[in-house]
């Protein structure tokens, strides 16, 4: 039952099991589960949770580290089916992606970067702790077409800013749109920094990416 897959996975990442997270995640595969079903009805539910309880000062530093690797181990198991059905789709579009300077929040980042592959964007991804120059530097090298810029904290969300700033300033703004996103972003917060779209997950953020390019909503064959 998936069900009973989804709410072990959610367990593992609570208790920051990645032995077990990635043990479940191999019998997601094996039972023919999608991937994405497992991320977003198991893994993303349990980071929640520890989140939340950090936020409650329940859990502490550790324990959110910790359910971050389970999850990402969990992960290093499901991309590579992710990765395949992106297979031999033509190039929709260029992205460069990061997380802002001041910011290691990844595990969002890398799964939006990660959907914007399976959907058939060519996806340069920065990292994290990316200063504004690193991002232009890589919308010129890669031609970009699209910059995704991730910020997890209300400390680091001003760096979505001074990355539409940085484009500017080097004249790219007139063709390469800006996407952000992260648990601080809104759609508000994107019109008042003149970002050109926010989306709140990484399934939102393709449609997003798709219009932006004039493309429609259904995946490319
Ligand atoms: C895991 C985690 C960590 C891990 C990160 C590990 C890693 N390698 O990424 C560790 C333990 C390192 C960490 C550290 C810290 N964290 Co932390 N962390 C989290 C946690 C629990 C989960 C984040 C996550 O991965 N979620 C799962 C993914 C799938 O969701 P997501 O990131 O939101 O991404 C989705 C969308 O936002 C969107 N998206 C994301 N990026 C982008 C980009 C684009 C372009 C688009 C379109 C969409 C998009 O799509 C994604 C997929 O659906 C959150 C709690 C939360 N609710 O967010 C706290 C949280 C973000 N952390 C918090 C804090 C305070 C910290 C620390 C400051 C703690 C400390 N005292 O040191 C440090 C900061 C370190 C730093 N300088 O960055 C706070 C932030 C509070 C605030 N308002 O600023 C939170 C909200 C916890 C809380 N409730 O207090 N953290």
């Amino acid at each position: 039952m998936s069900d009973e897959l989804f709410a072990g996975l959610r367990q593992a990442v609570i208790d920051g099991d990645a032995p077990a997270a990635a043990a479940l995640a191999e019998q997601v595969l094996a039972d023919g589960v999608p991937p994405l079903d497992a991320i977003d009805n198991g893994l993303v539910p349990g980071l929640s949770y520890v989140g939340e309880q950090f936020g409650l000062g329940e859990l502490f530093l550790p324990d959110m580290m910790l359910a971050a690797r389970a999850m990402q181990k969990a992960m290093a198991v499901l991309e590579p089916e992710l990765a395949a059905q992106a297979a031999e789709r033509k190039v929709v579009g260029r992205v460069v992606i990061g997380t802002v300077k001041g910011d290691i929040h990844e595990i969002g980042k890398n799964l939006v970067g990660m959907m914007l592959s399976t959907s058939g964007f060519e996806v340069h991804d920065l990292g994290v702790d990316v200063p504004p120059d690193r991002f232009v530097e890589a919308a010129k090298e890669h031609n970009a077409d699209i910059v995704g810029v991730s910020a997890l904290l209300t400390t680091t969300m001003a760096g979505q800013r001074t990355v539409v700033q940085a484009l500017e300033a080097a004249g790219l703004r007139s063709r390469v749109r800006v996407i952000v996103g992260g648990a601080p972003a809104s759609q508000s917060w994107a019109a008042e920094i003149g970002a050109d779209g926010y989306s709140e997950d990484a399934i939102g953020a393709v449609a997003l990416a798709r219009k932006l390019m004039g493309v429609g909503l259904v995946a490319a064959g």
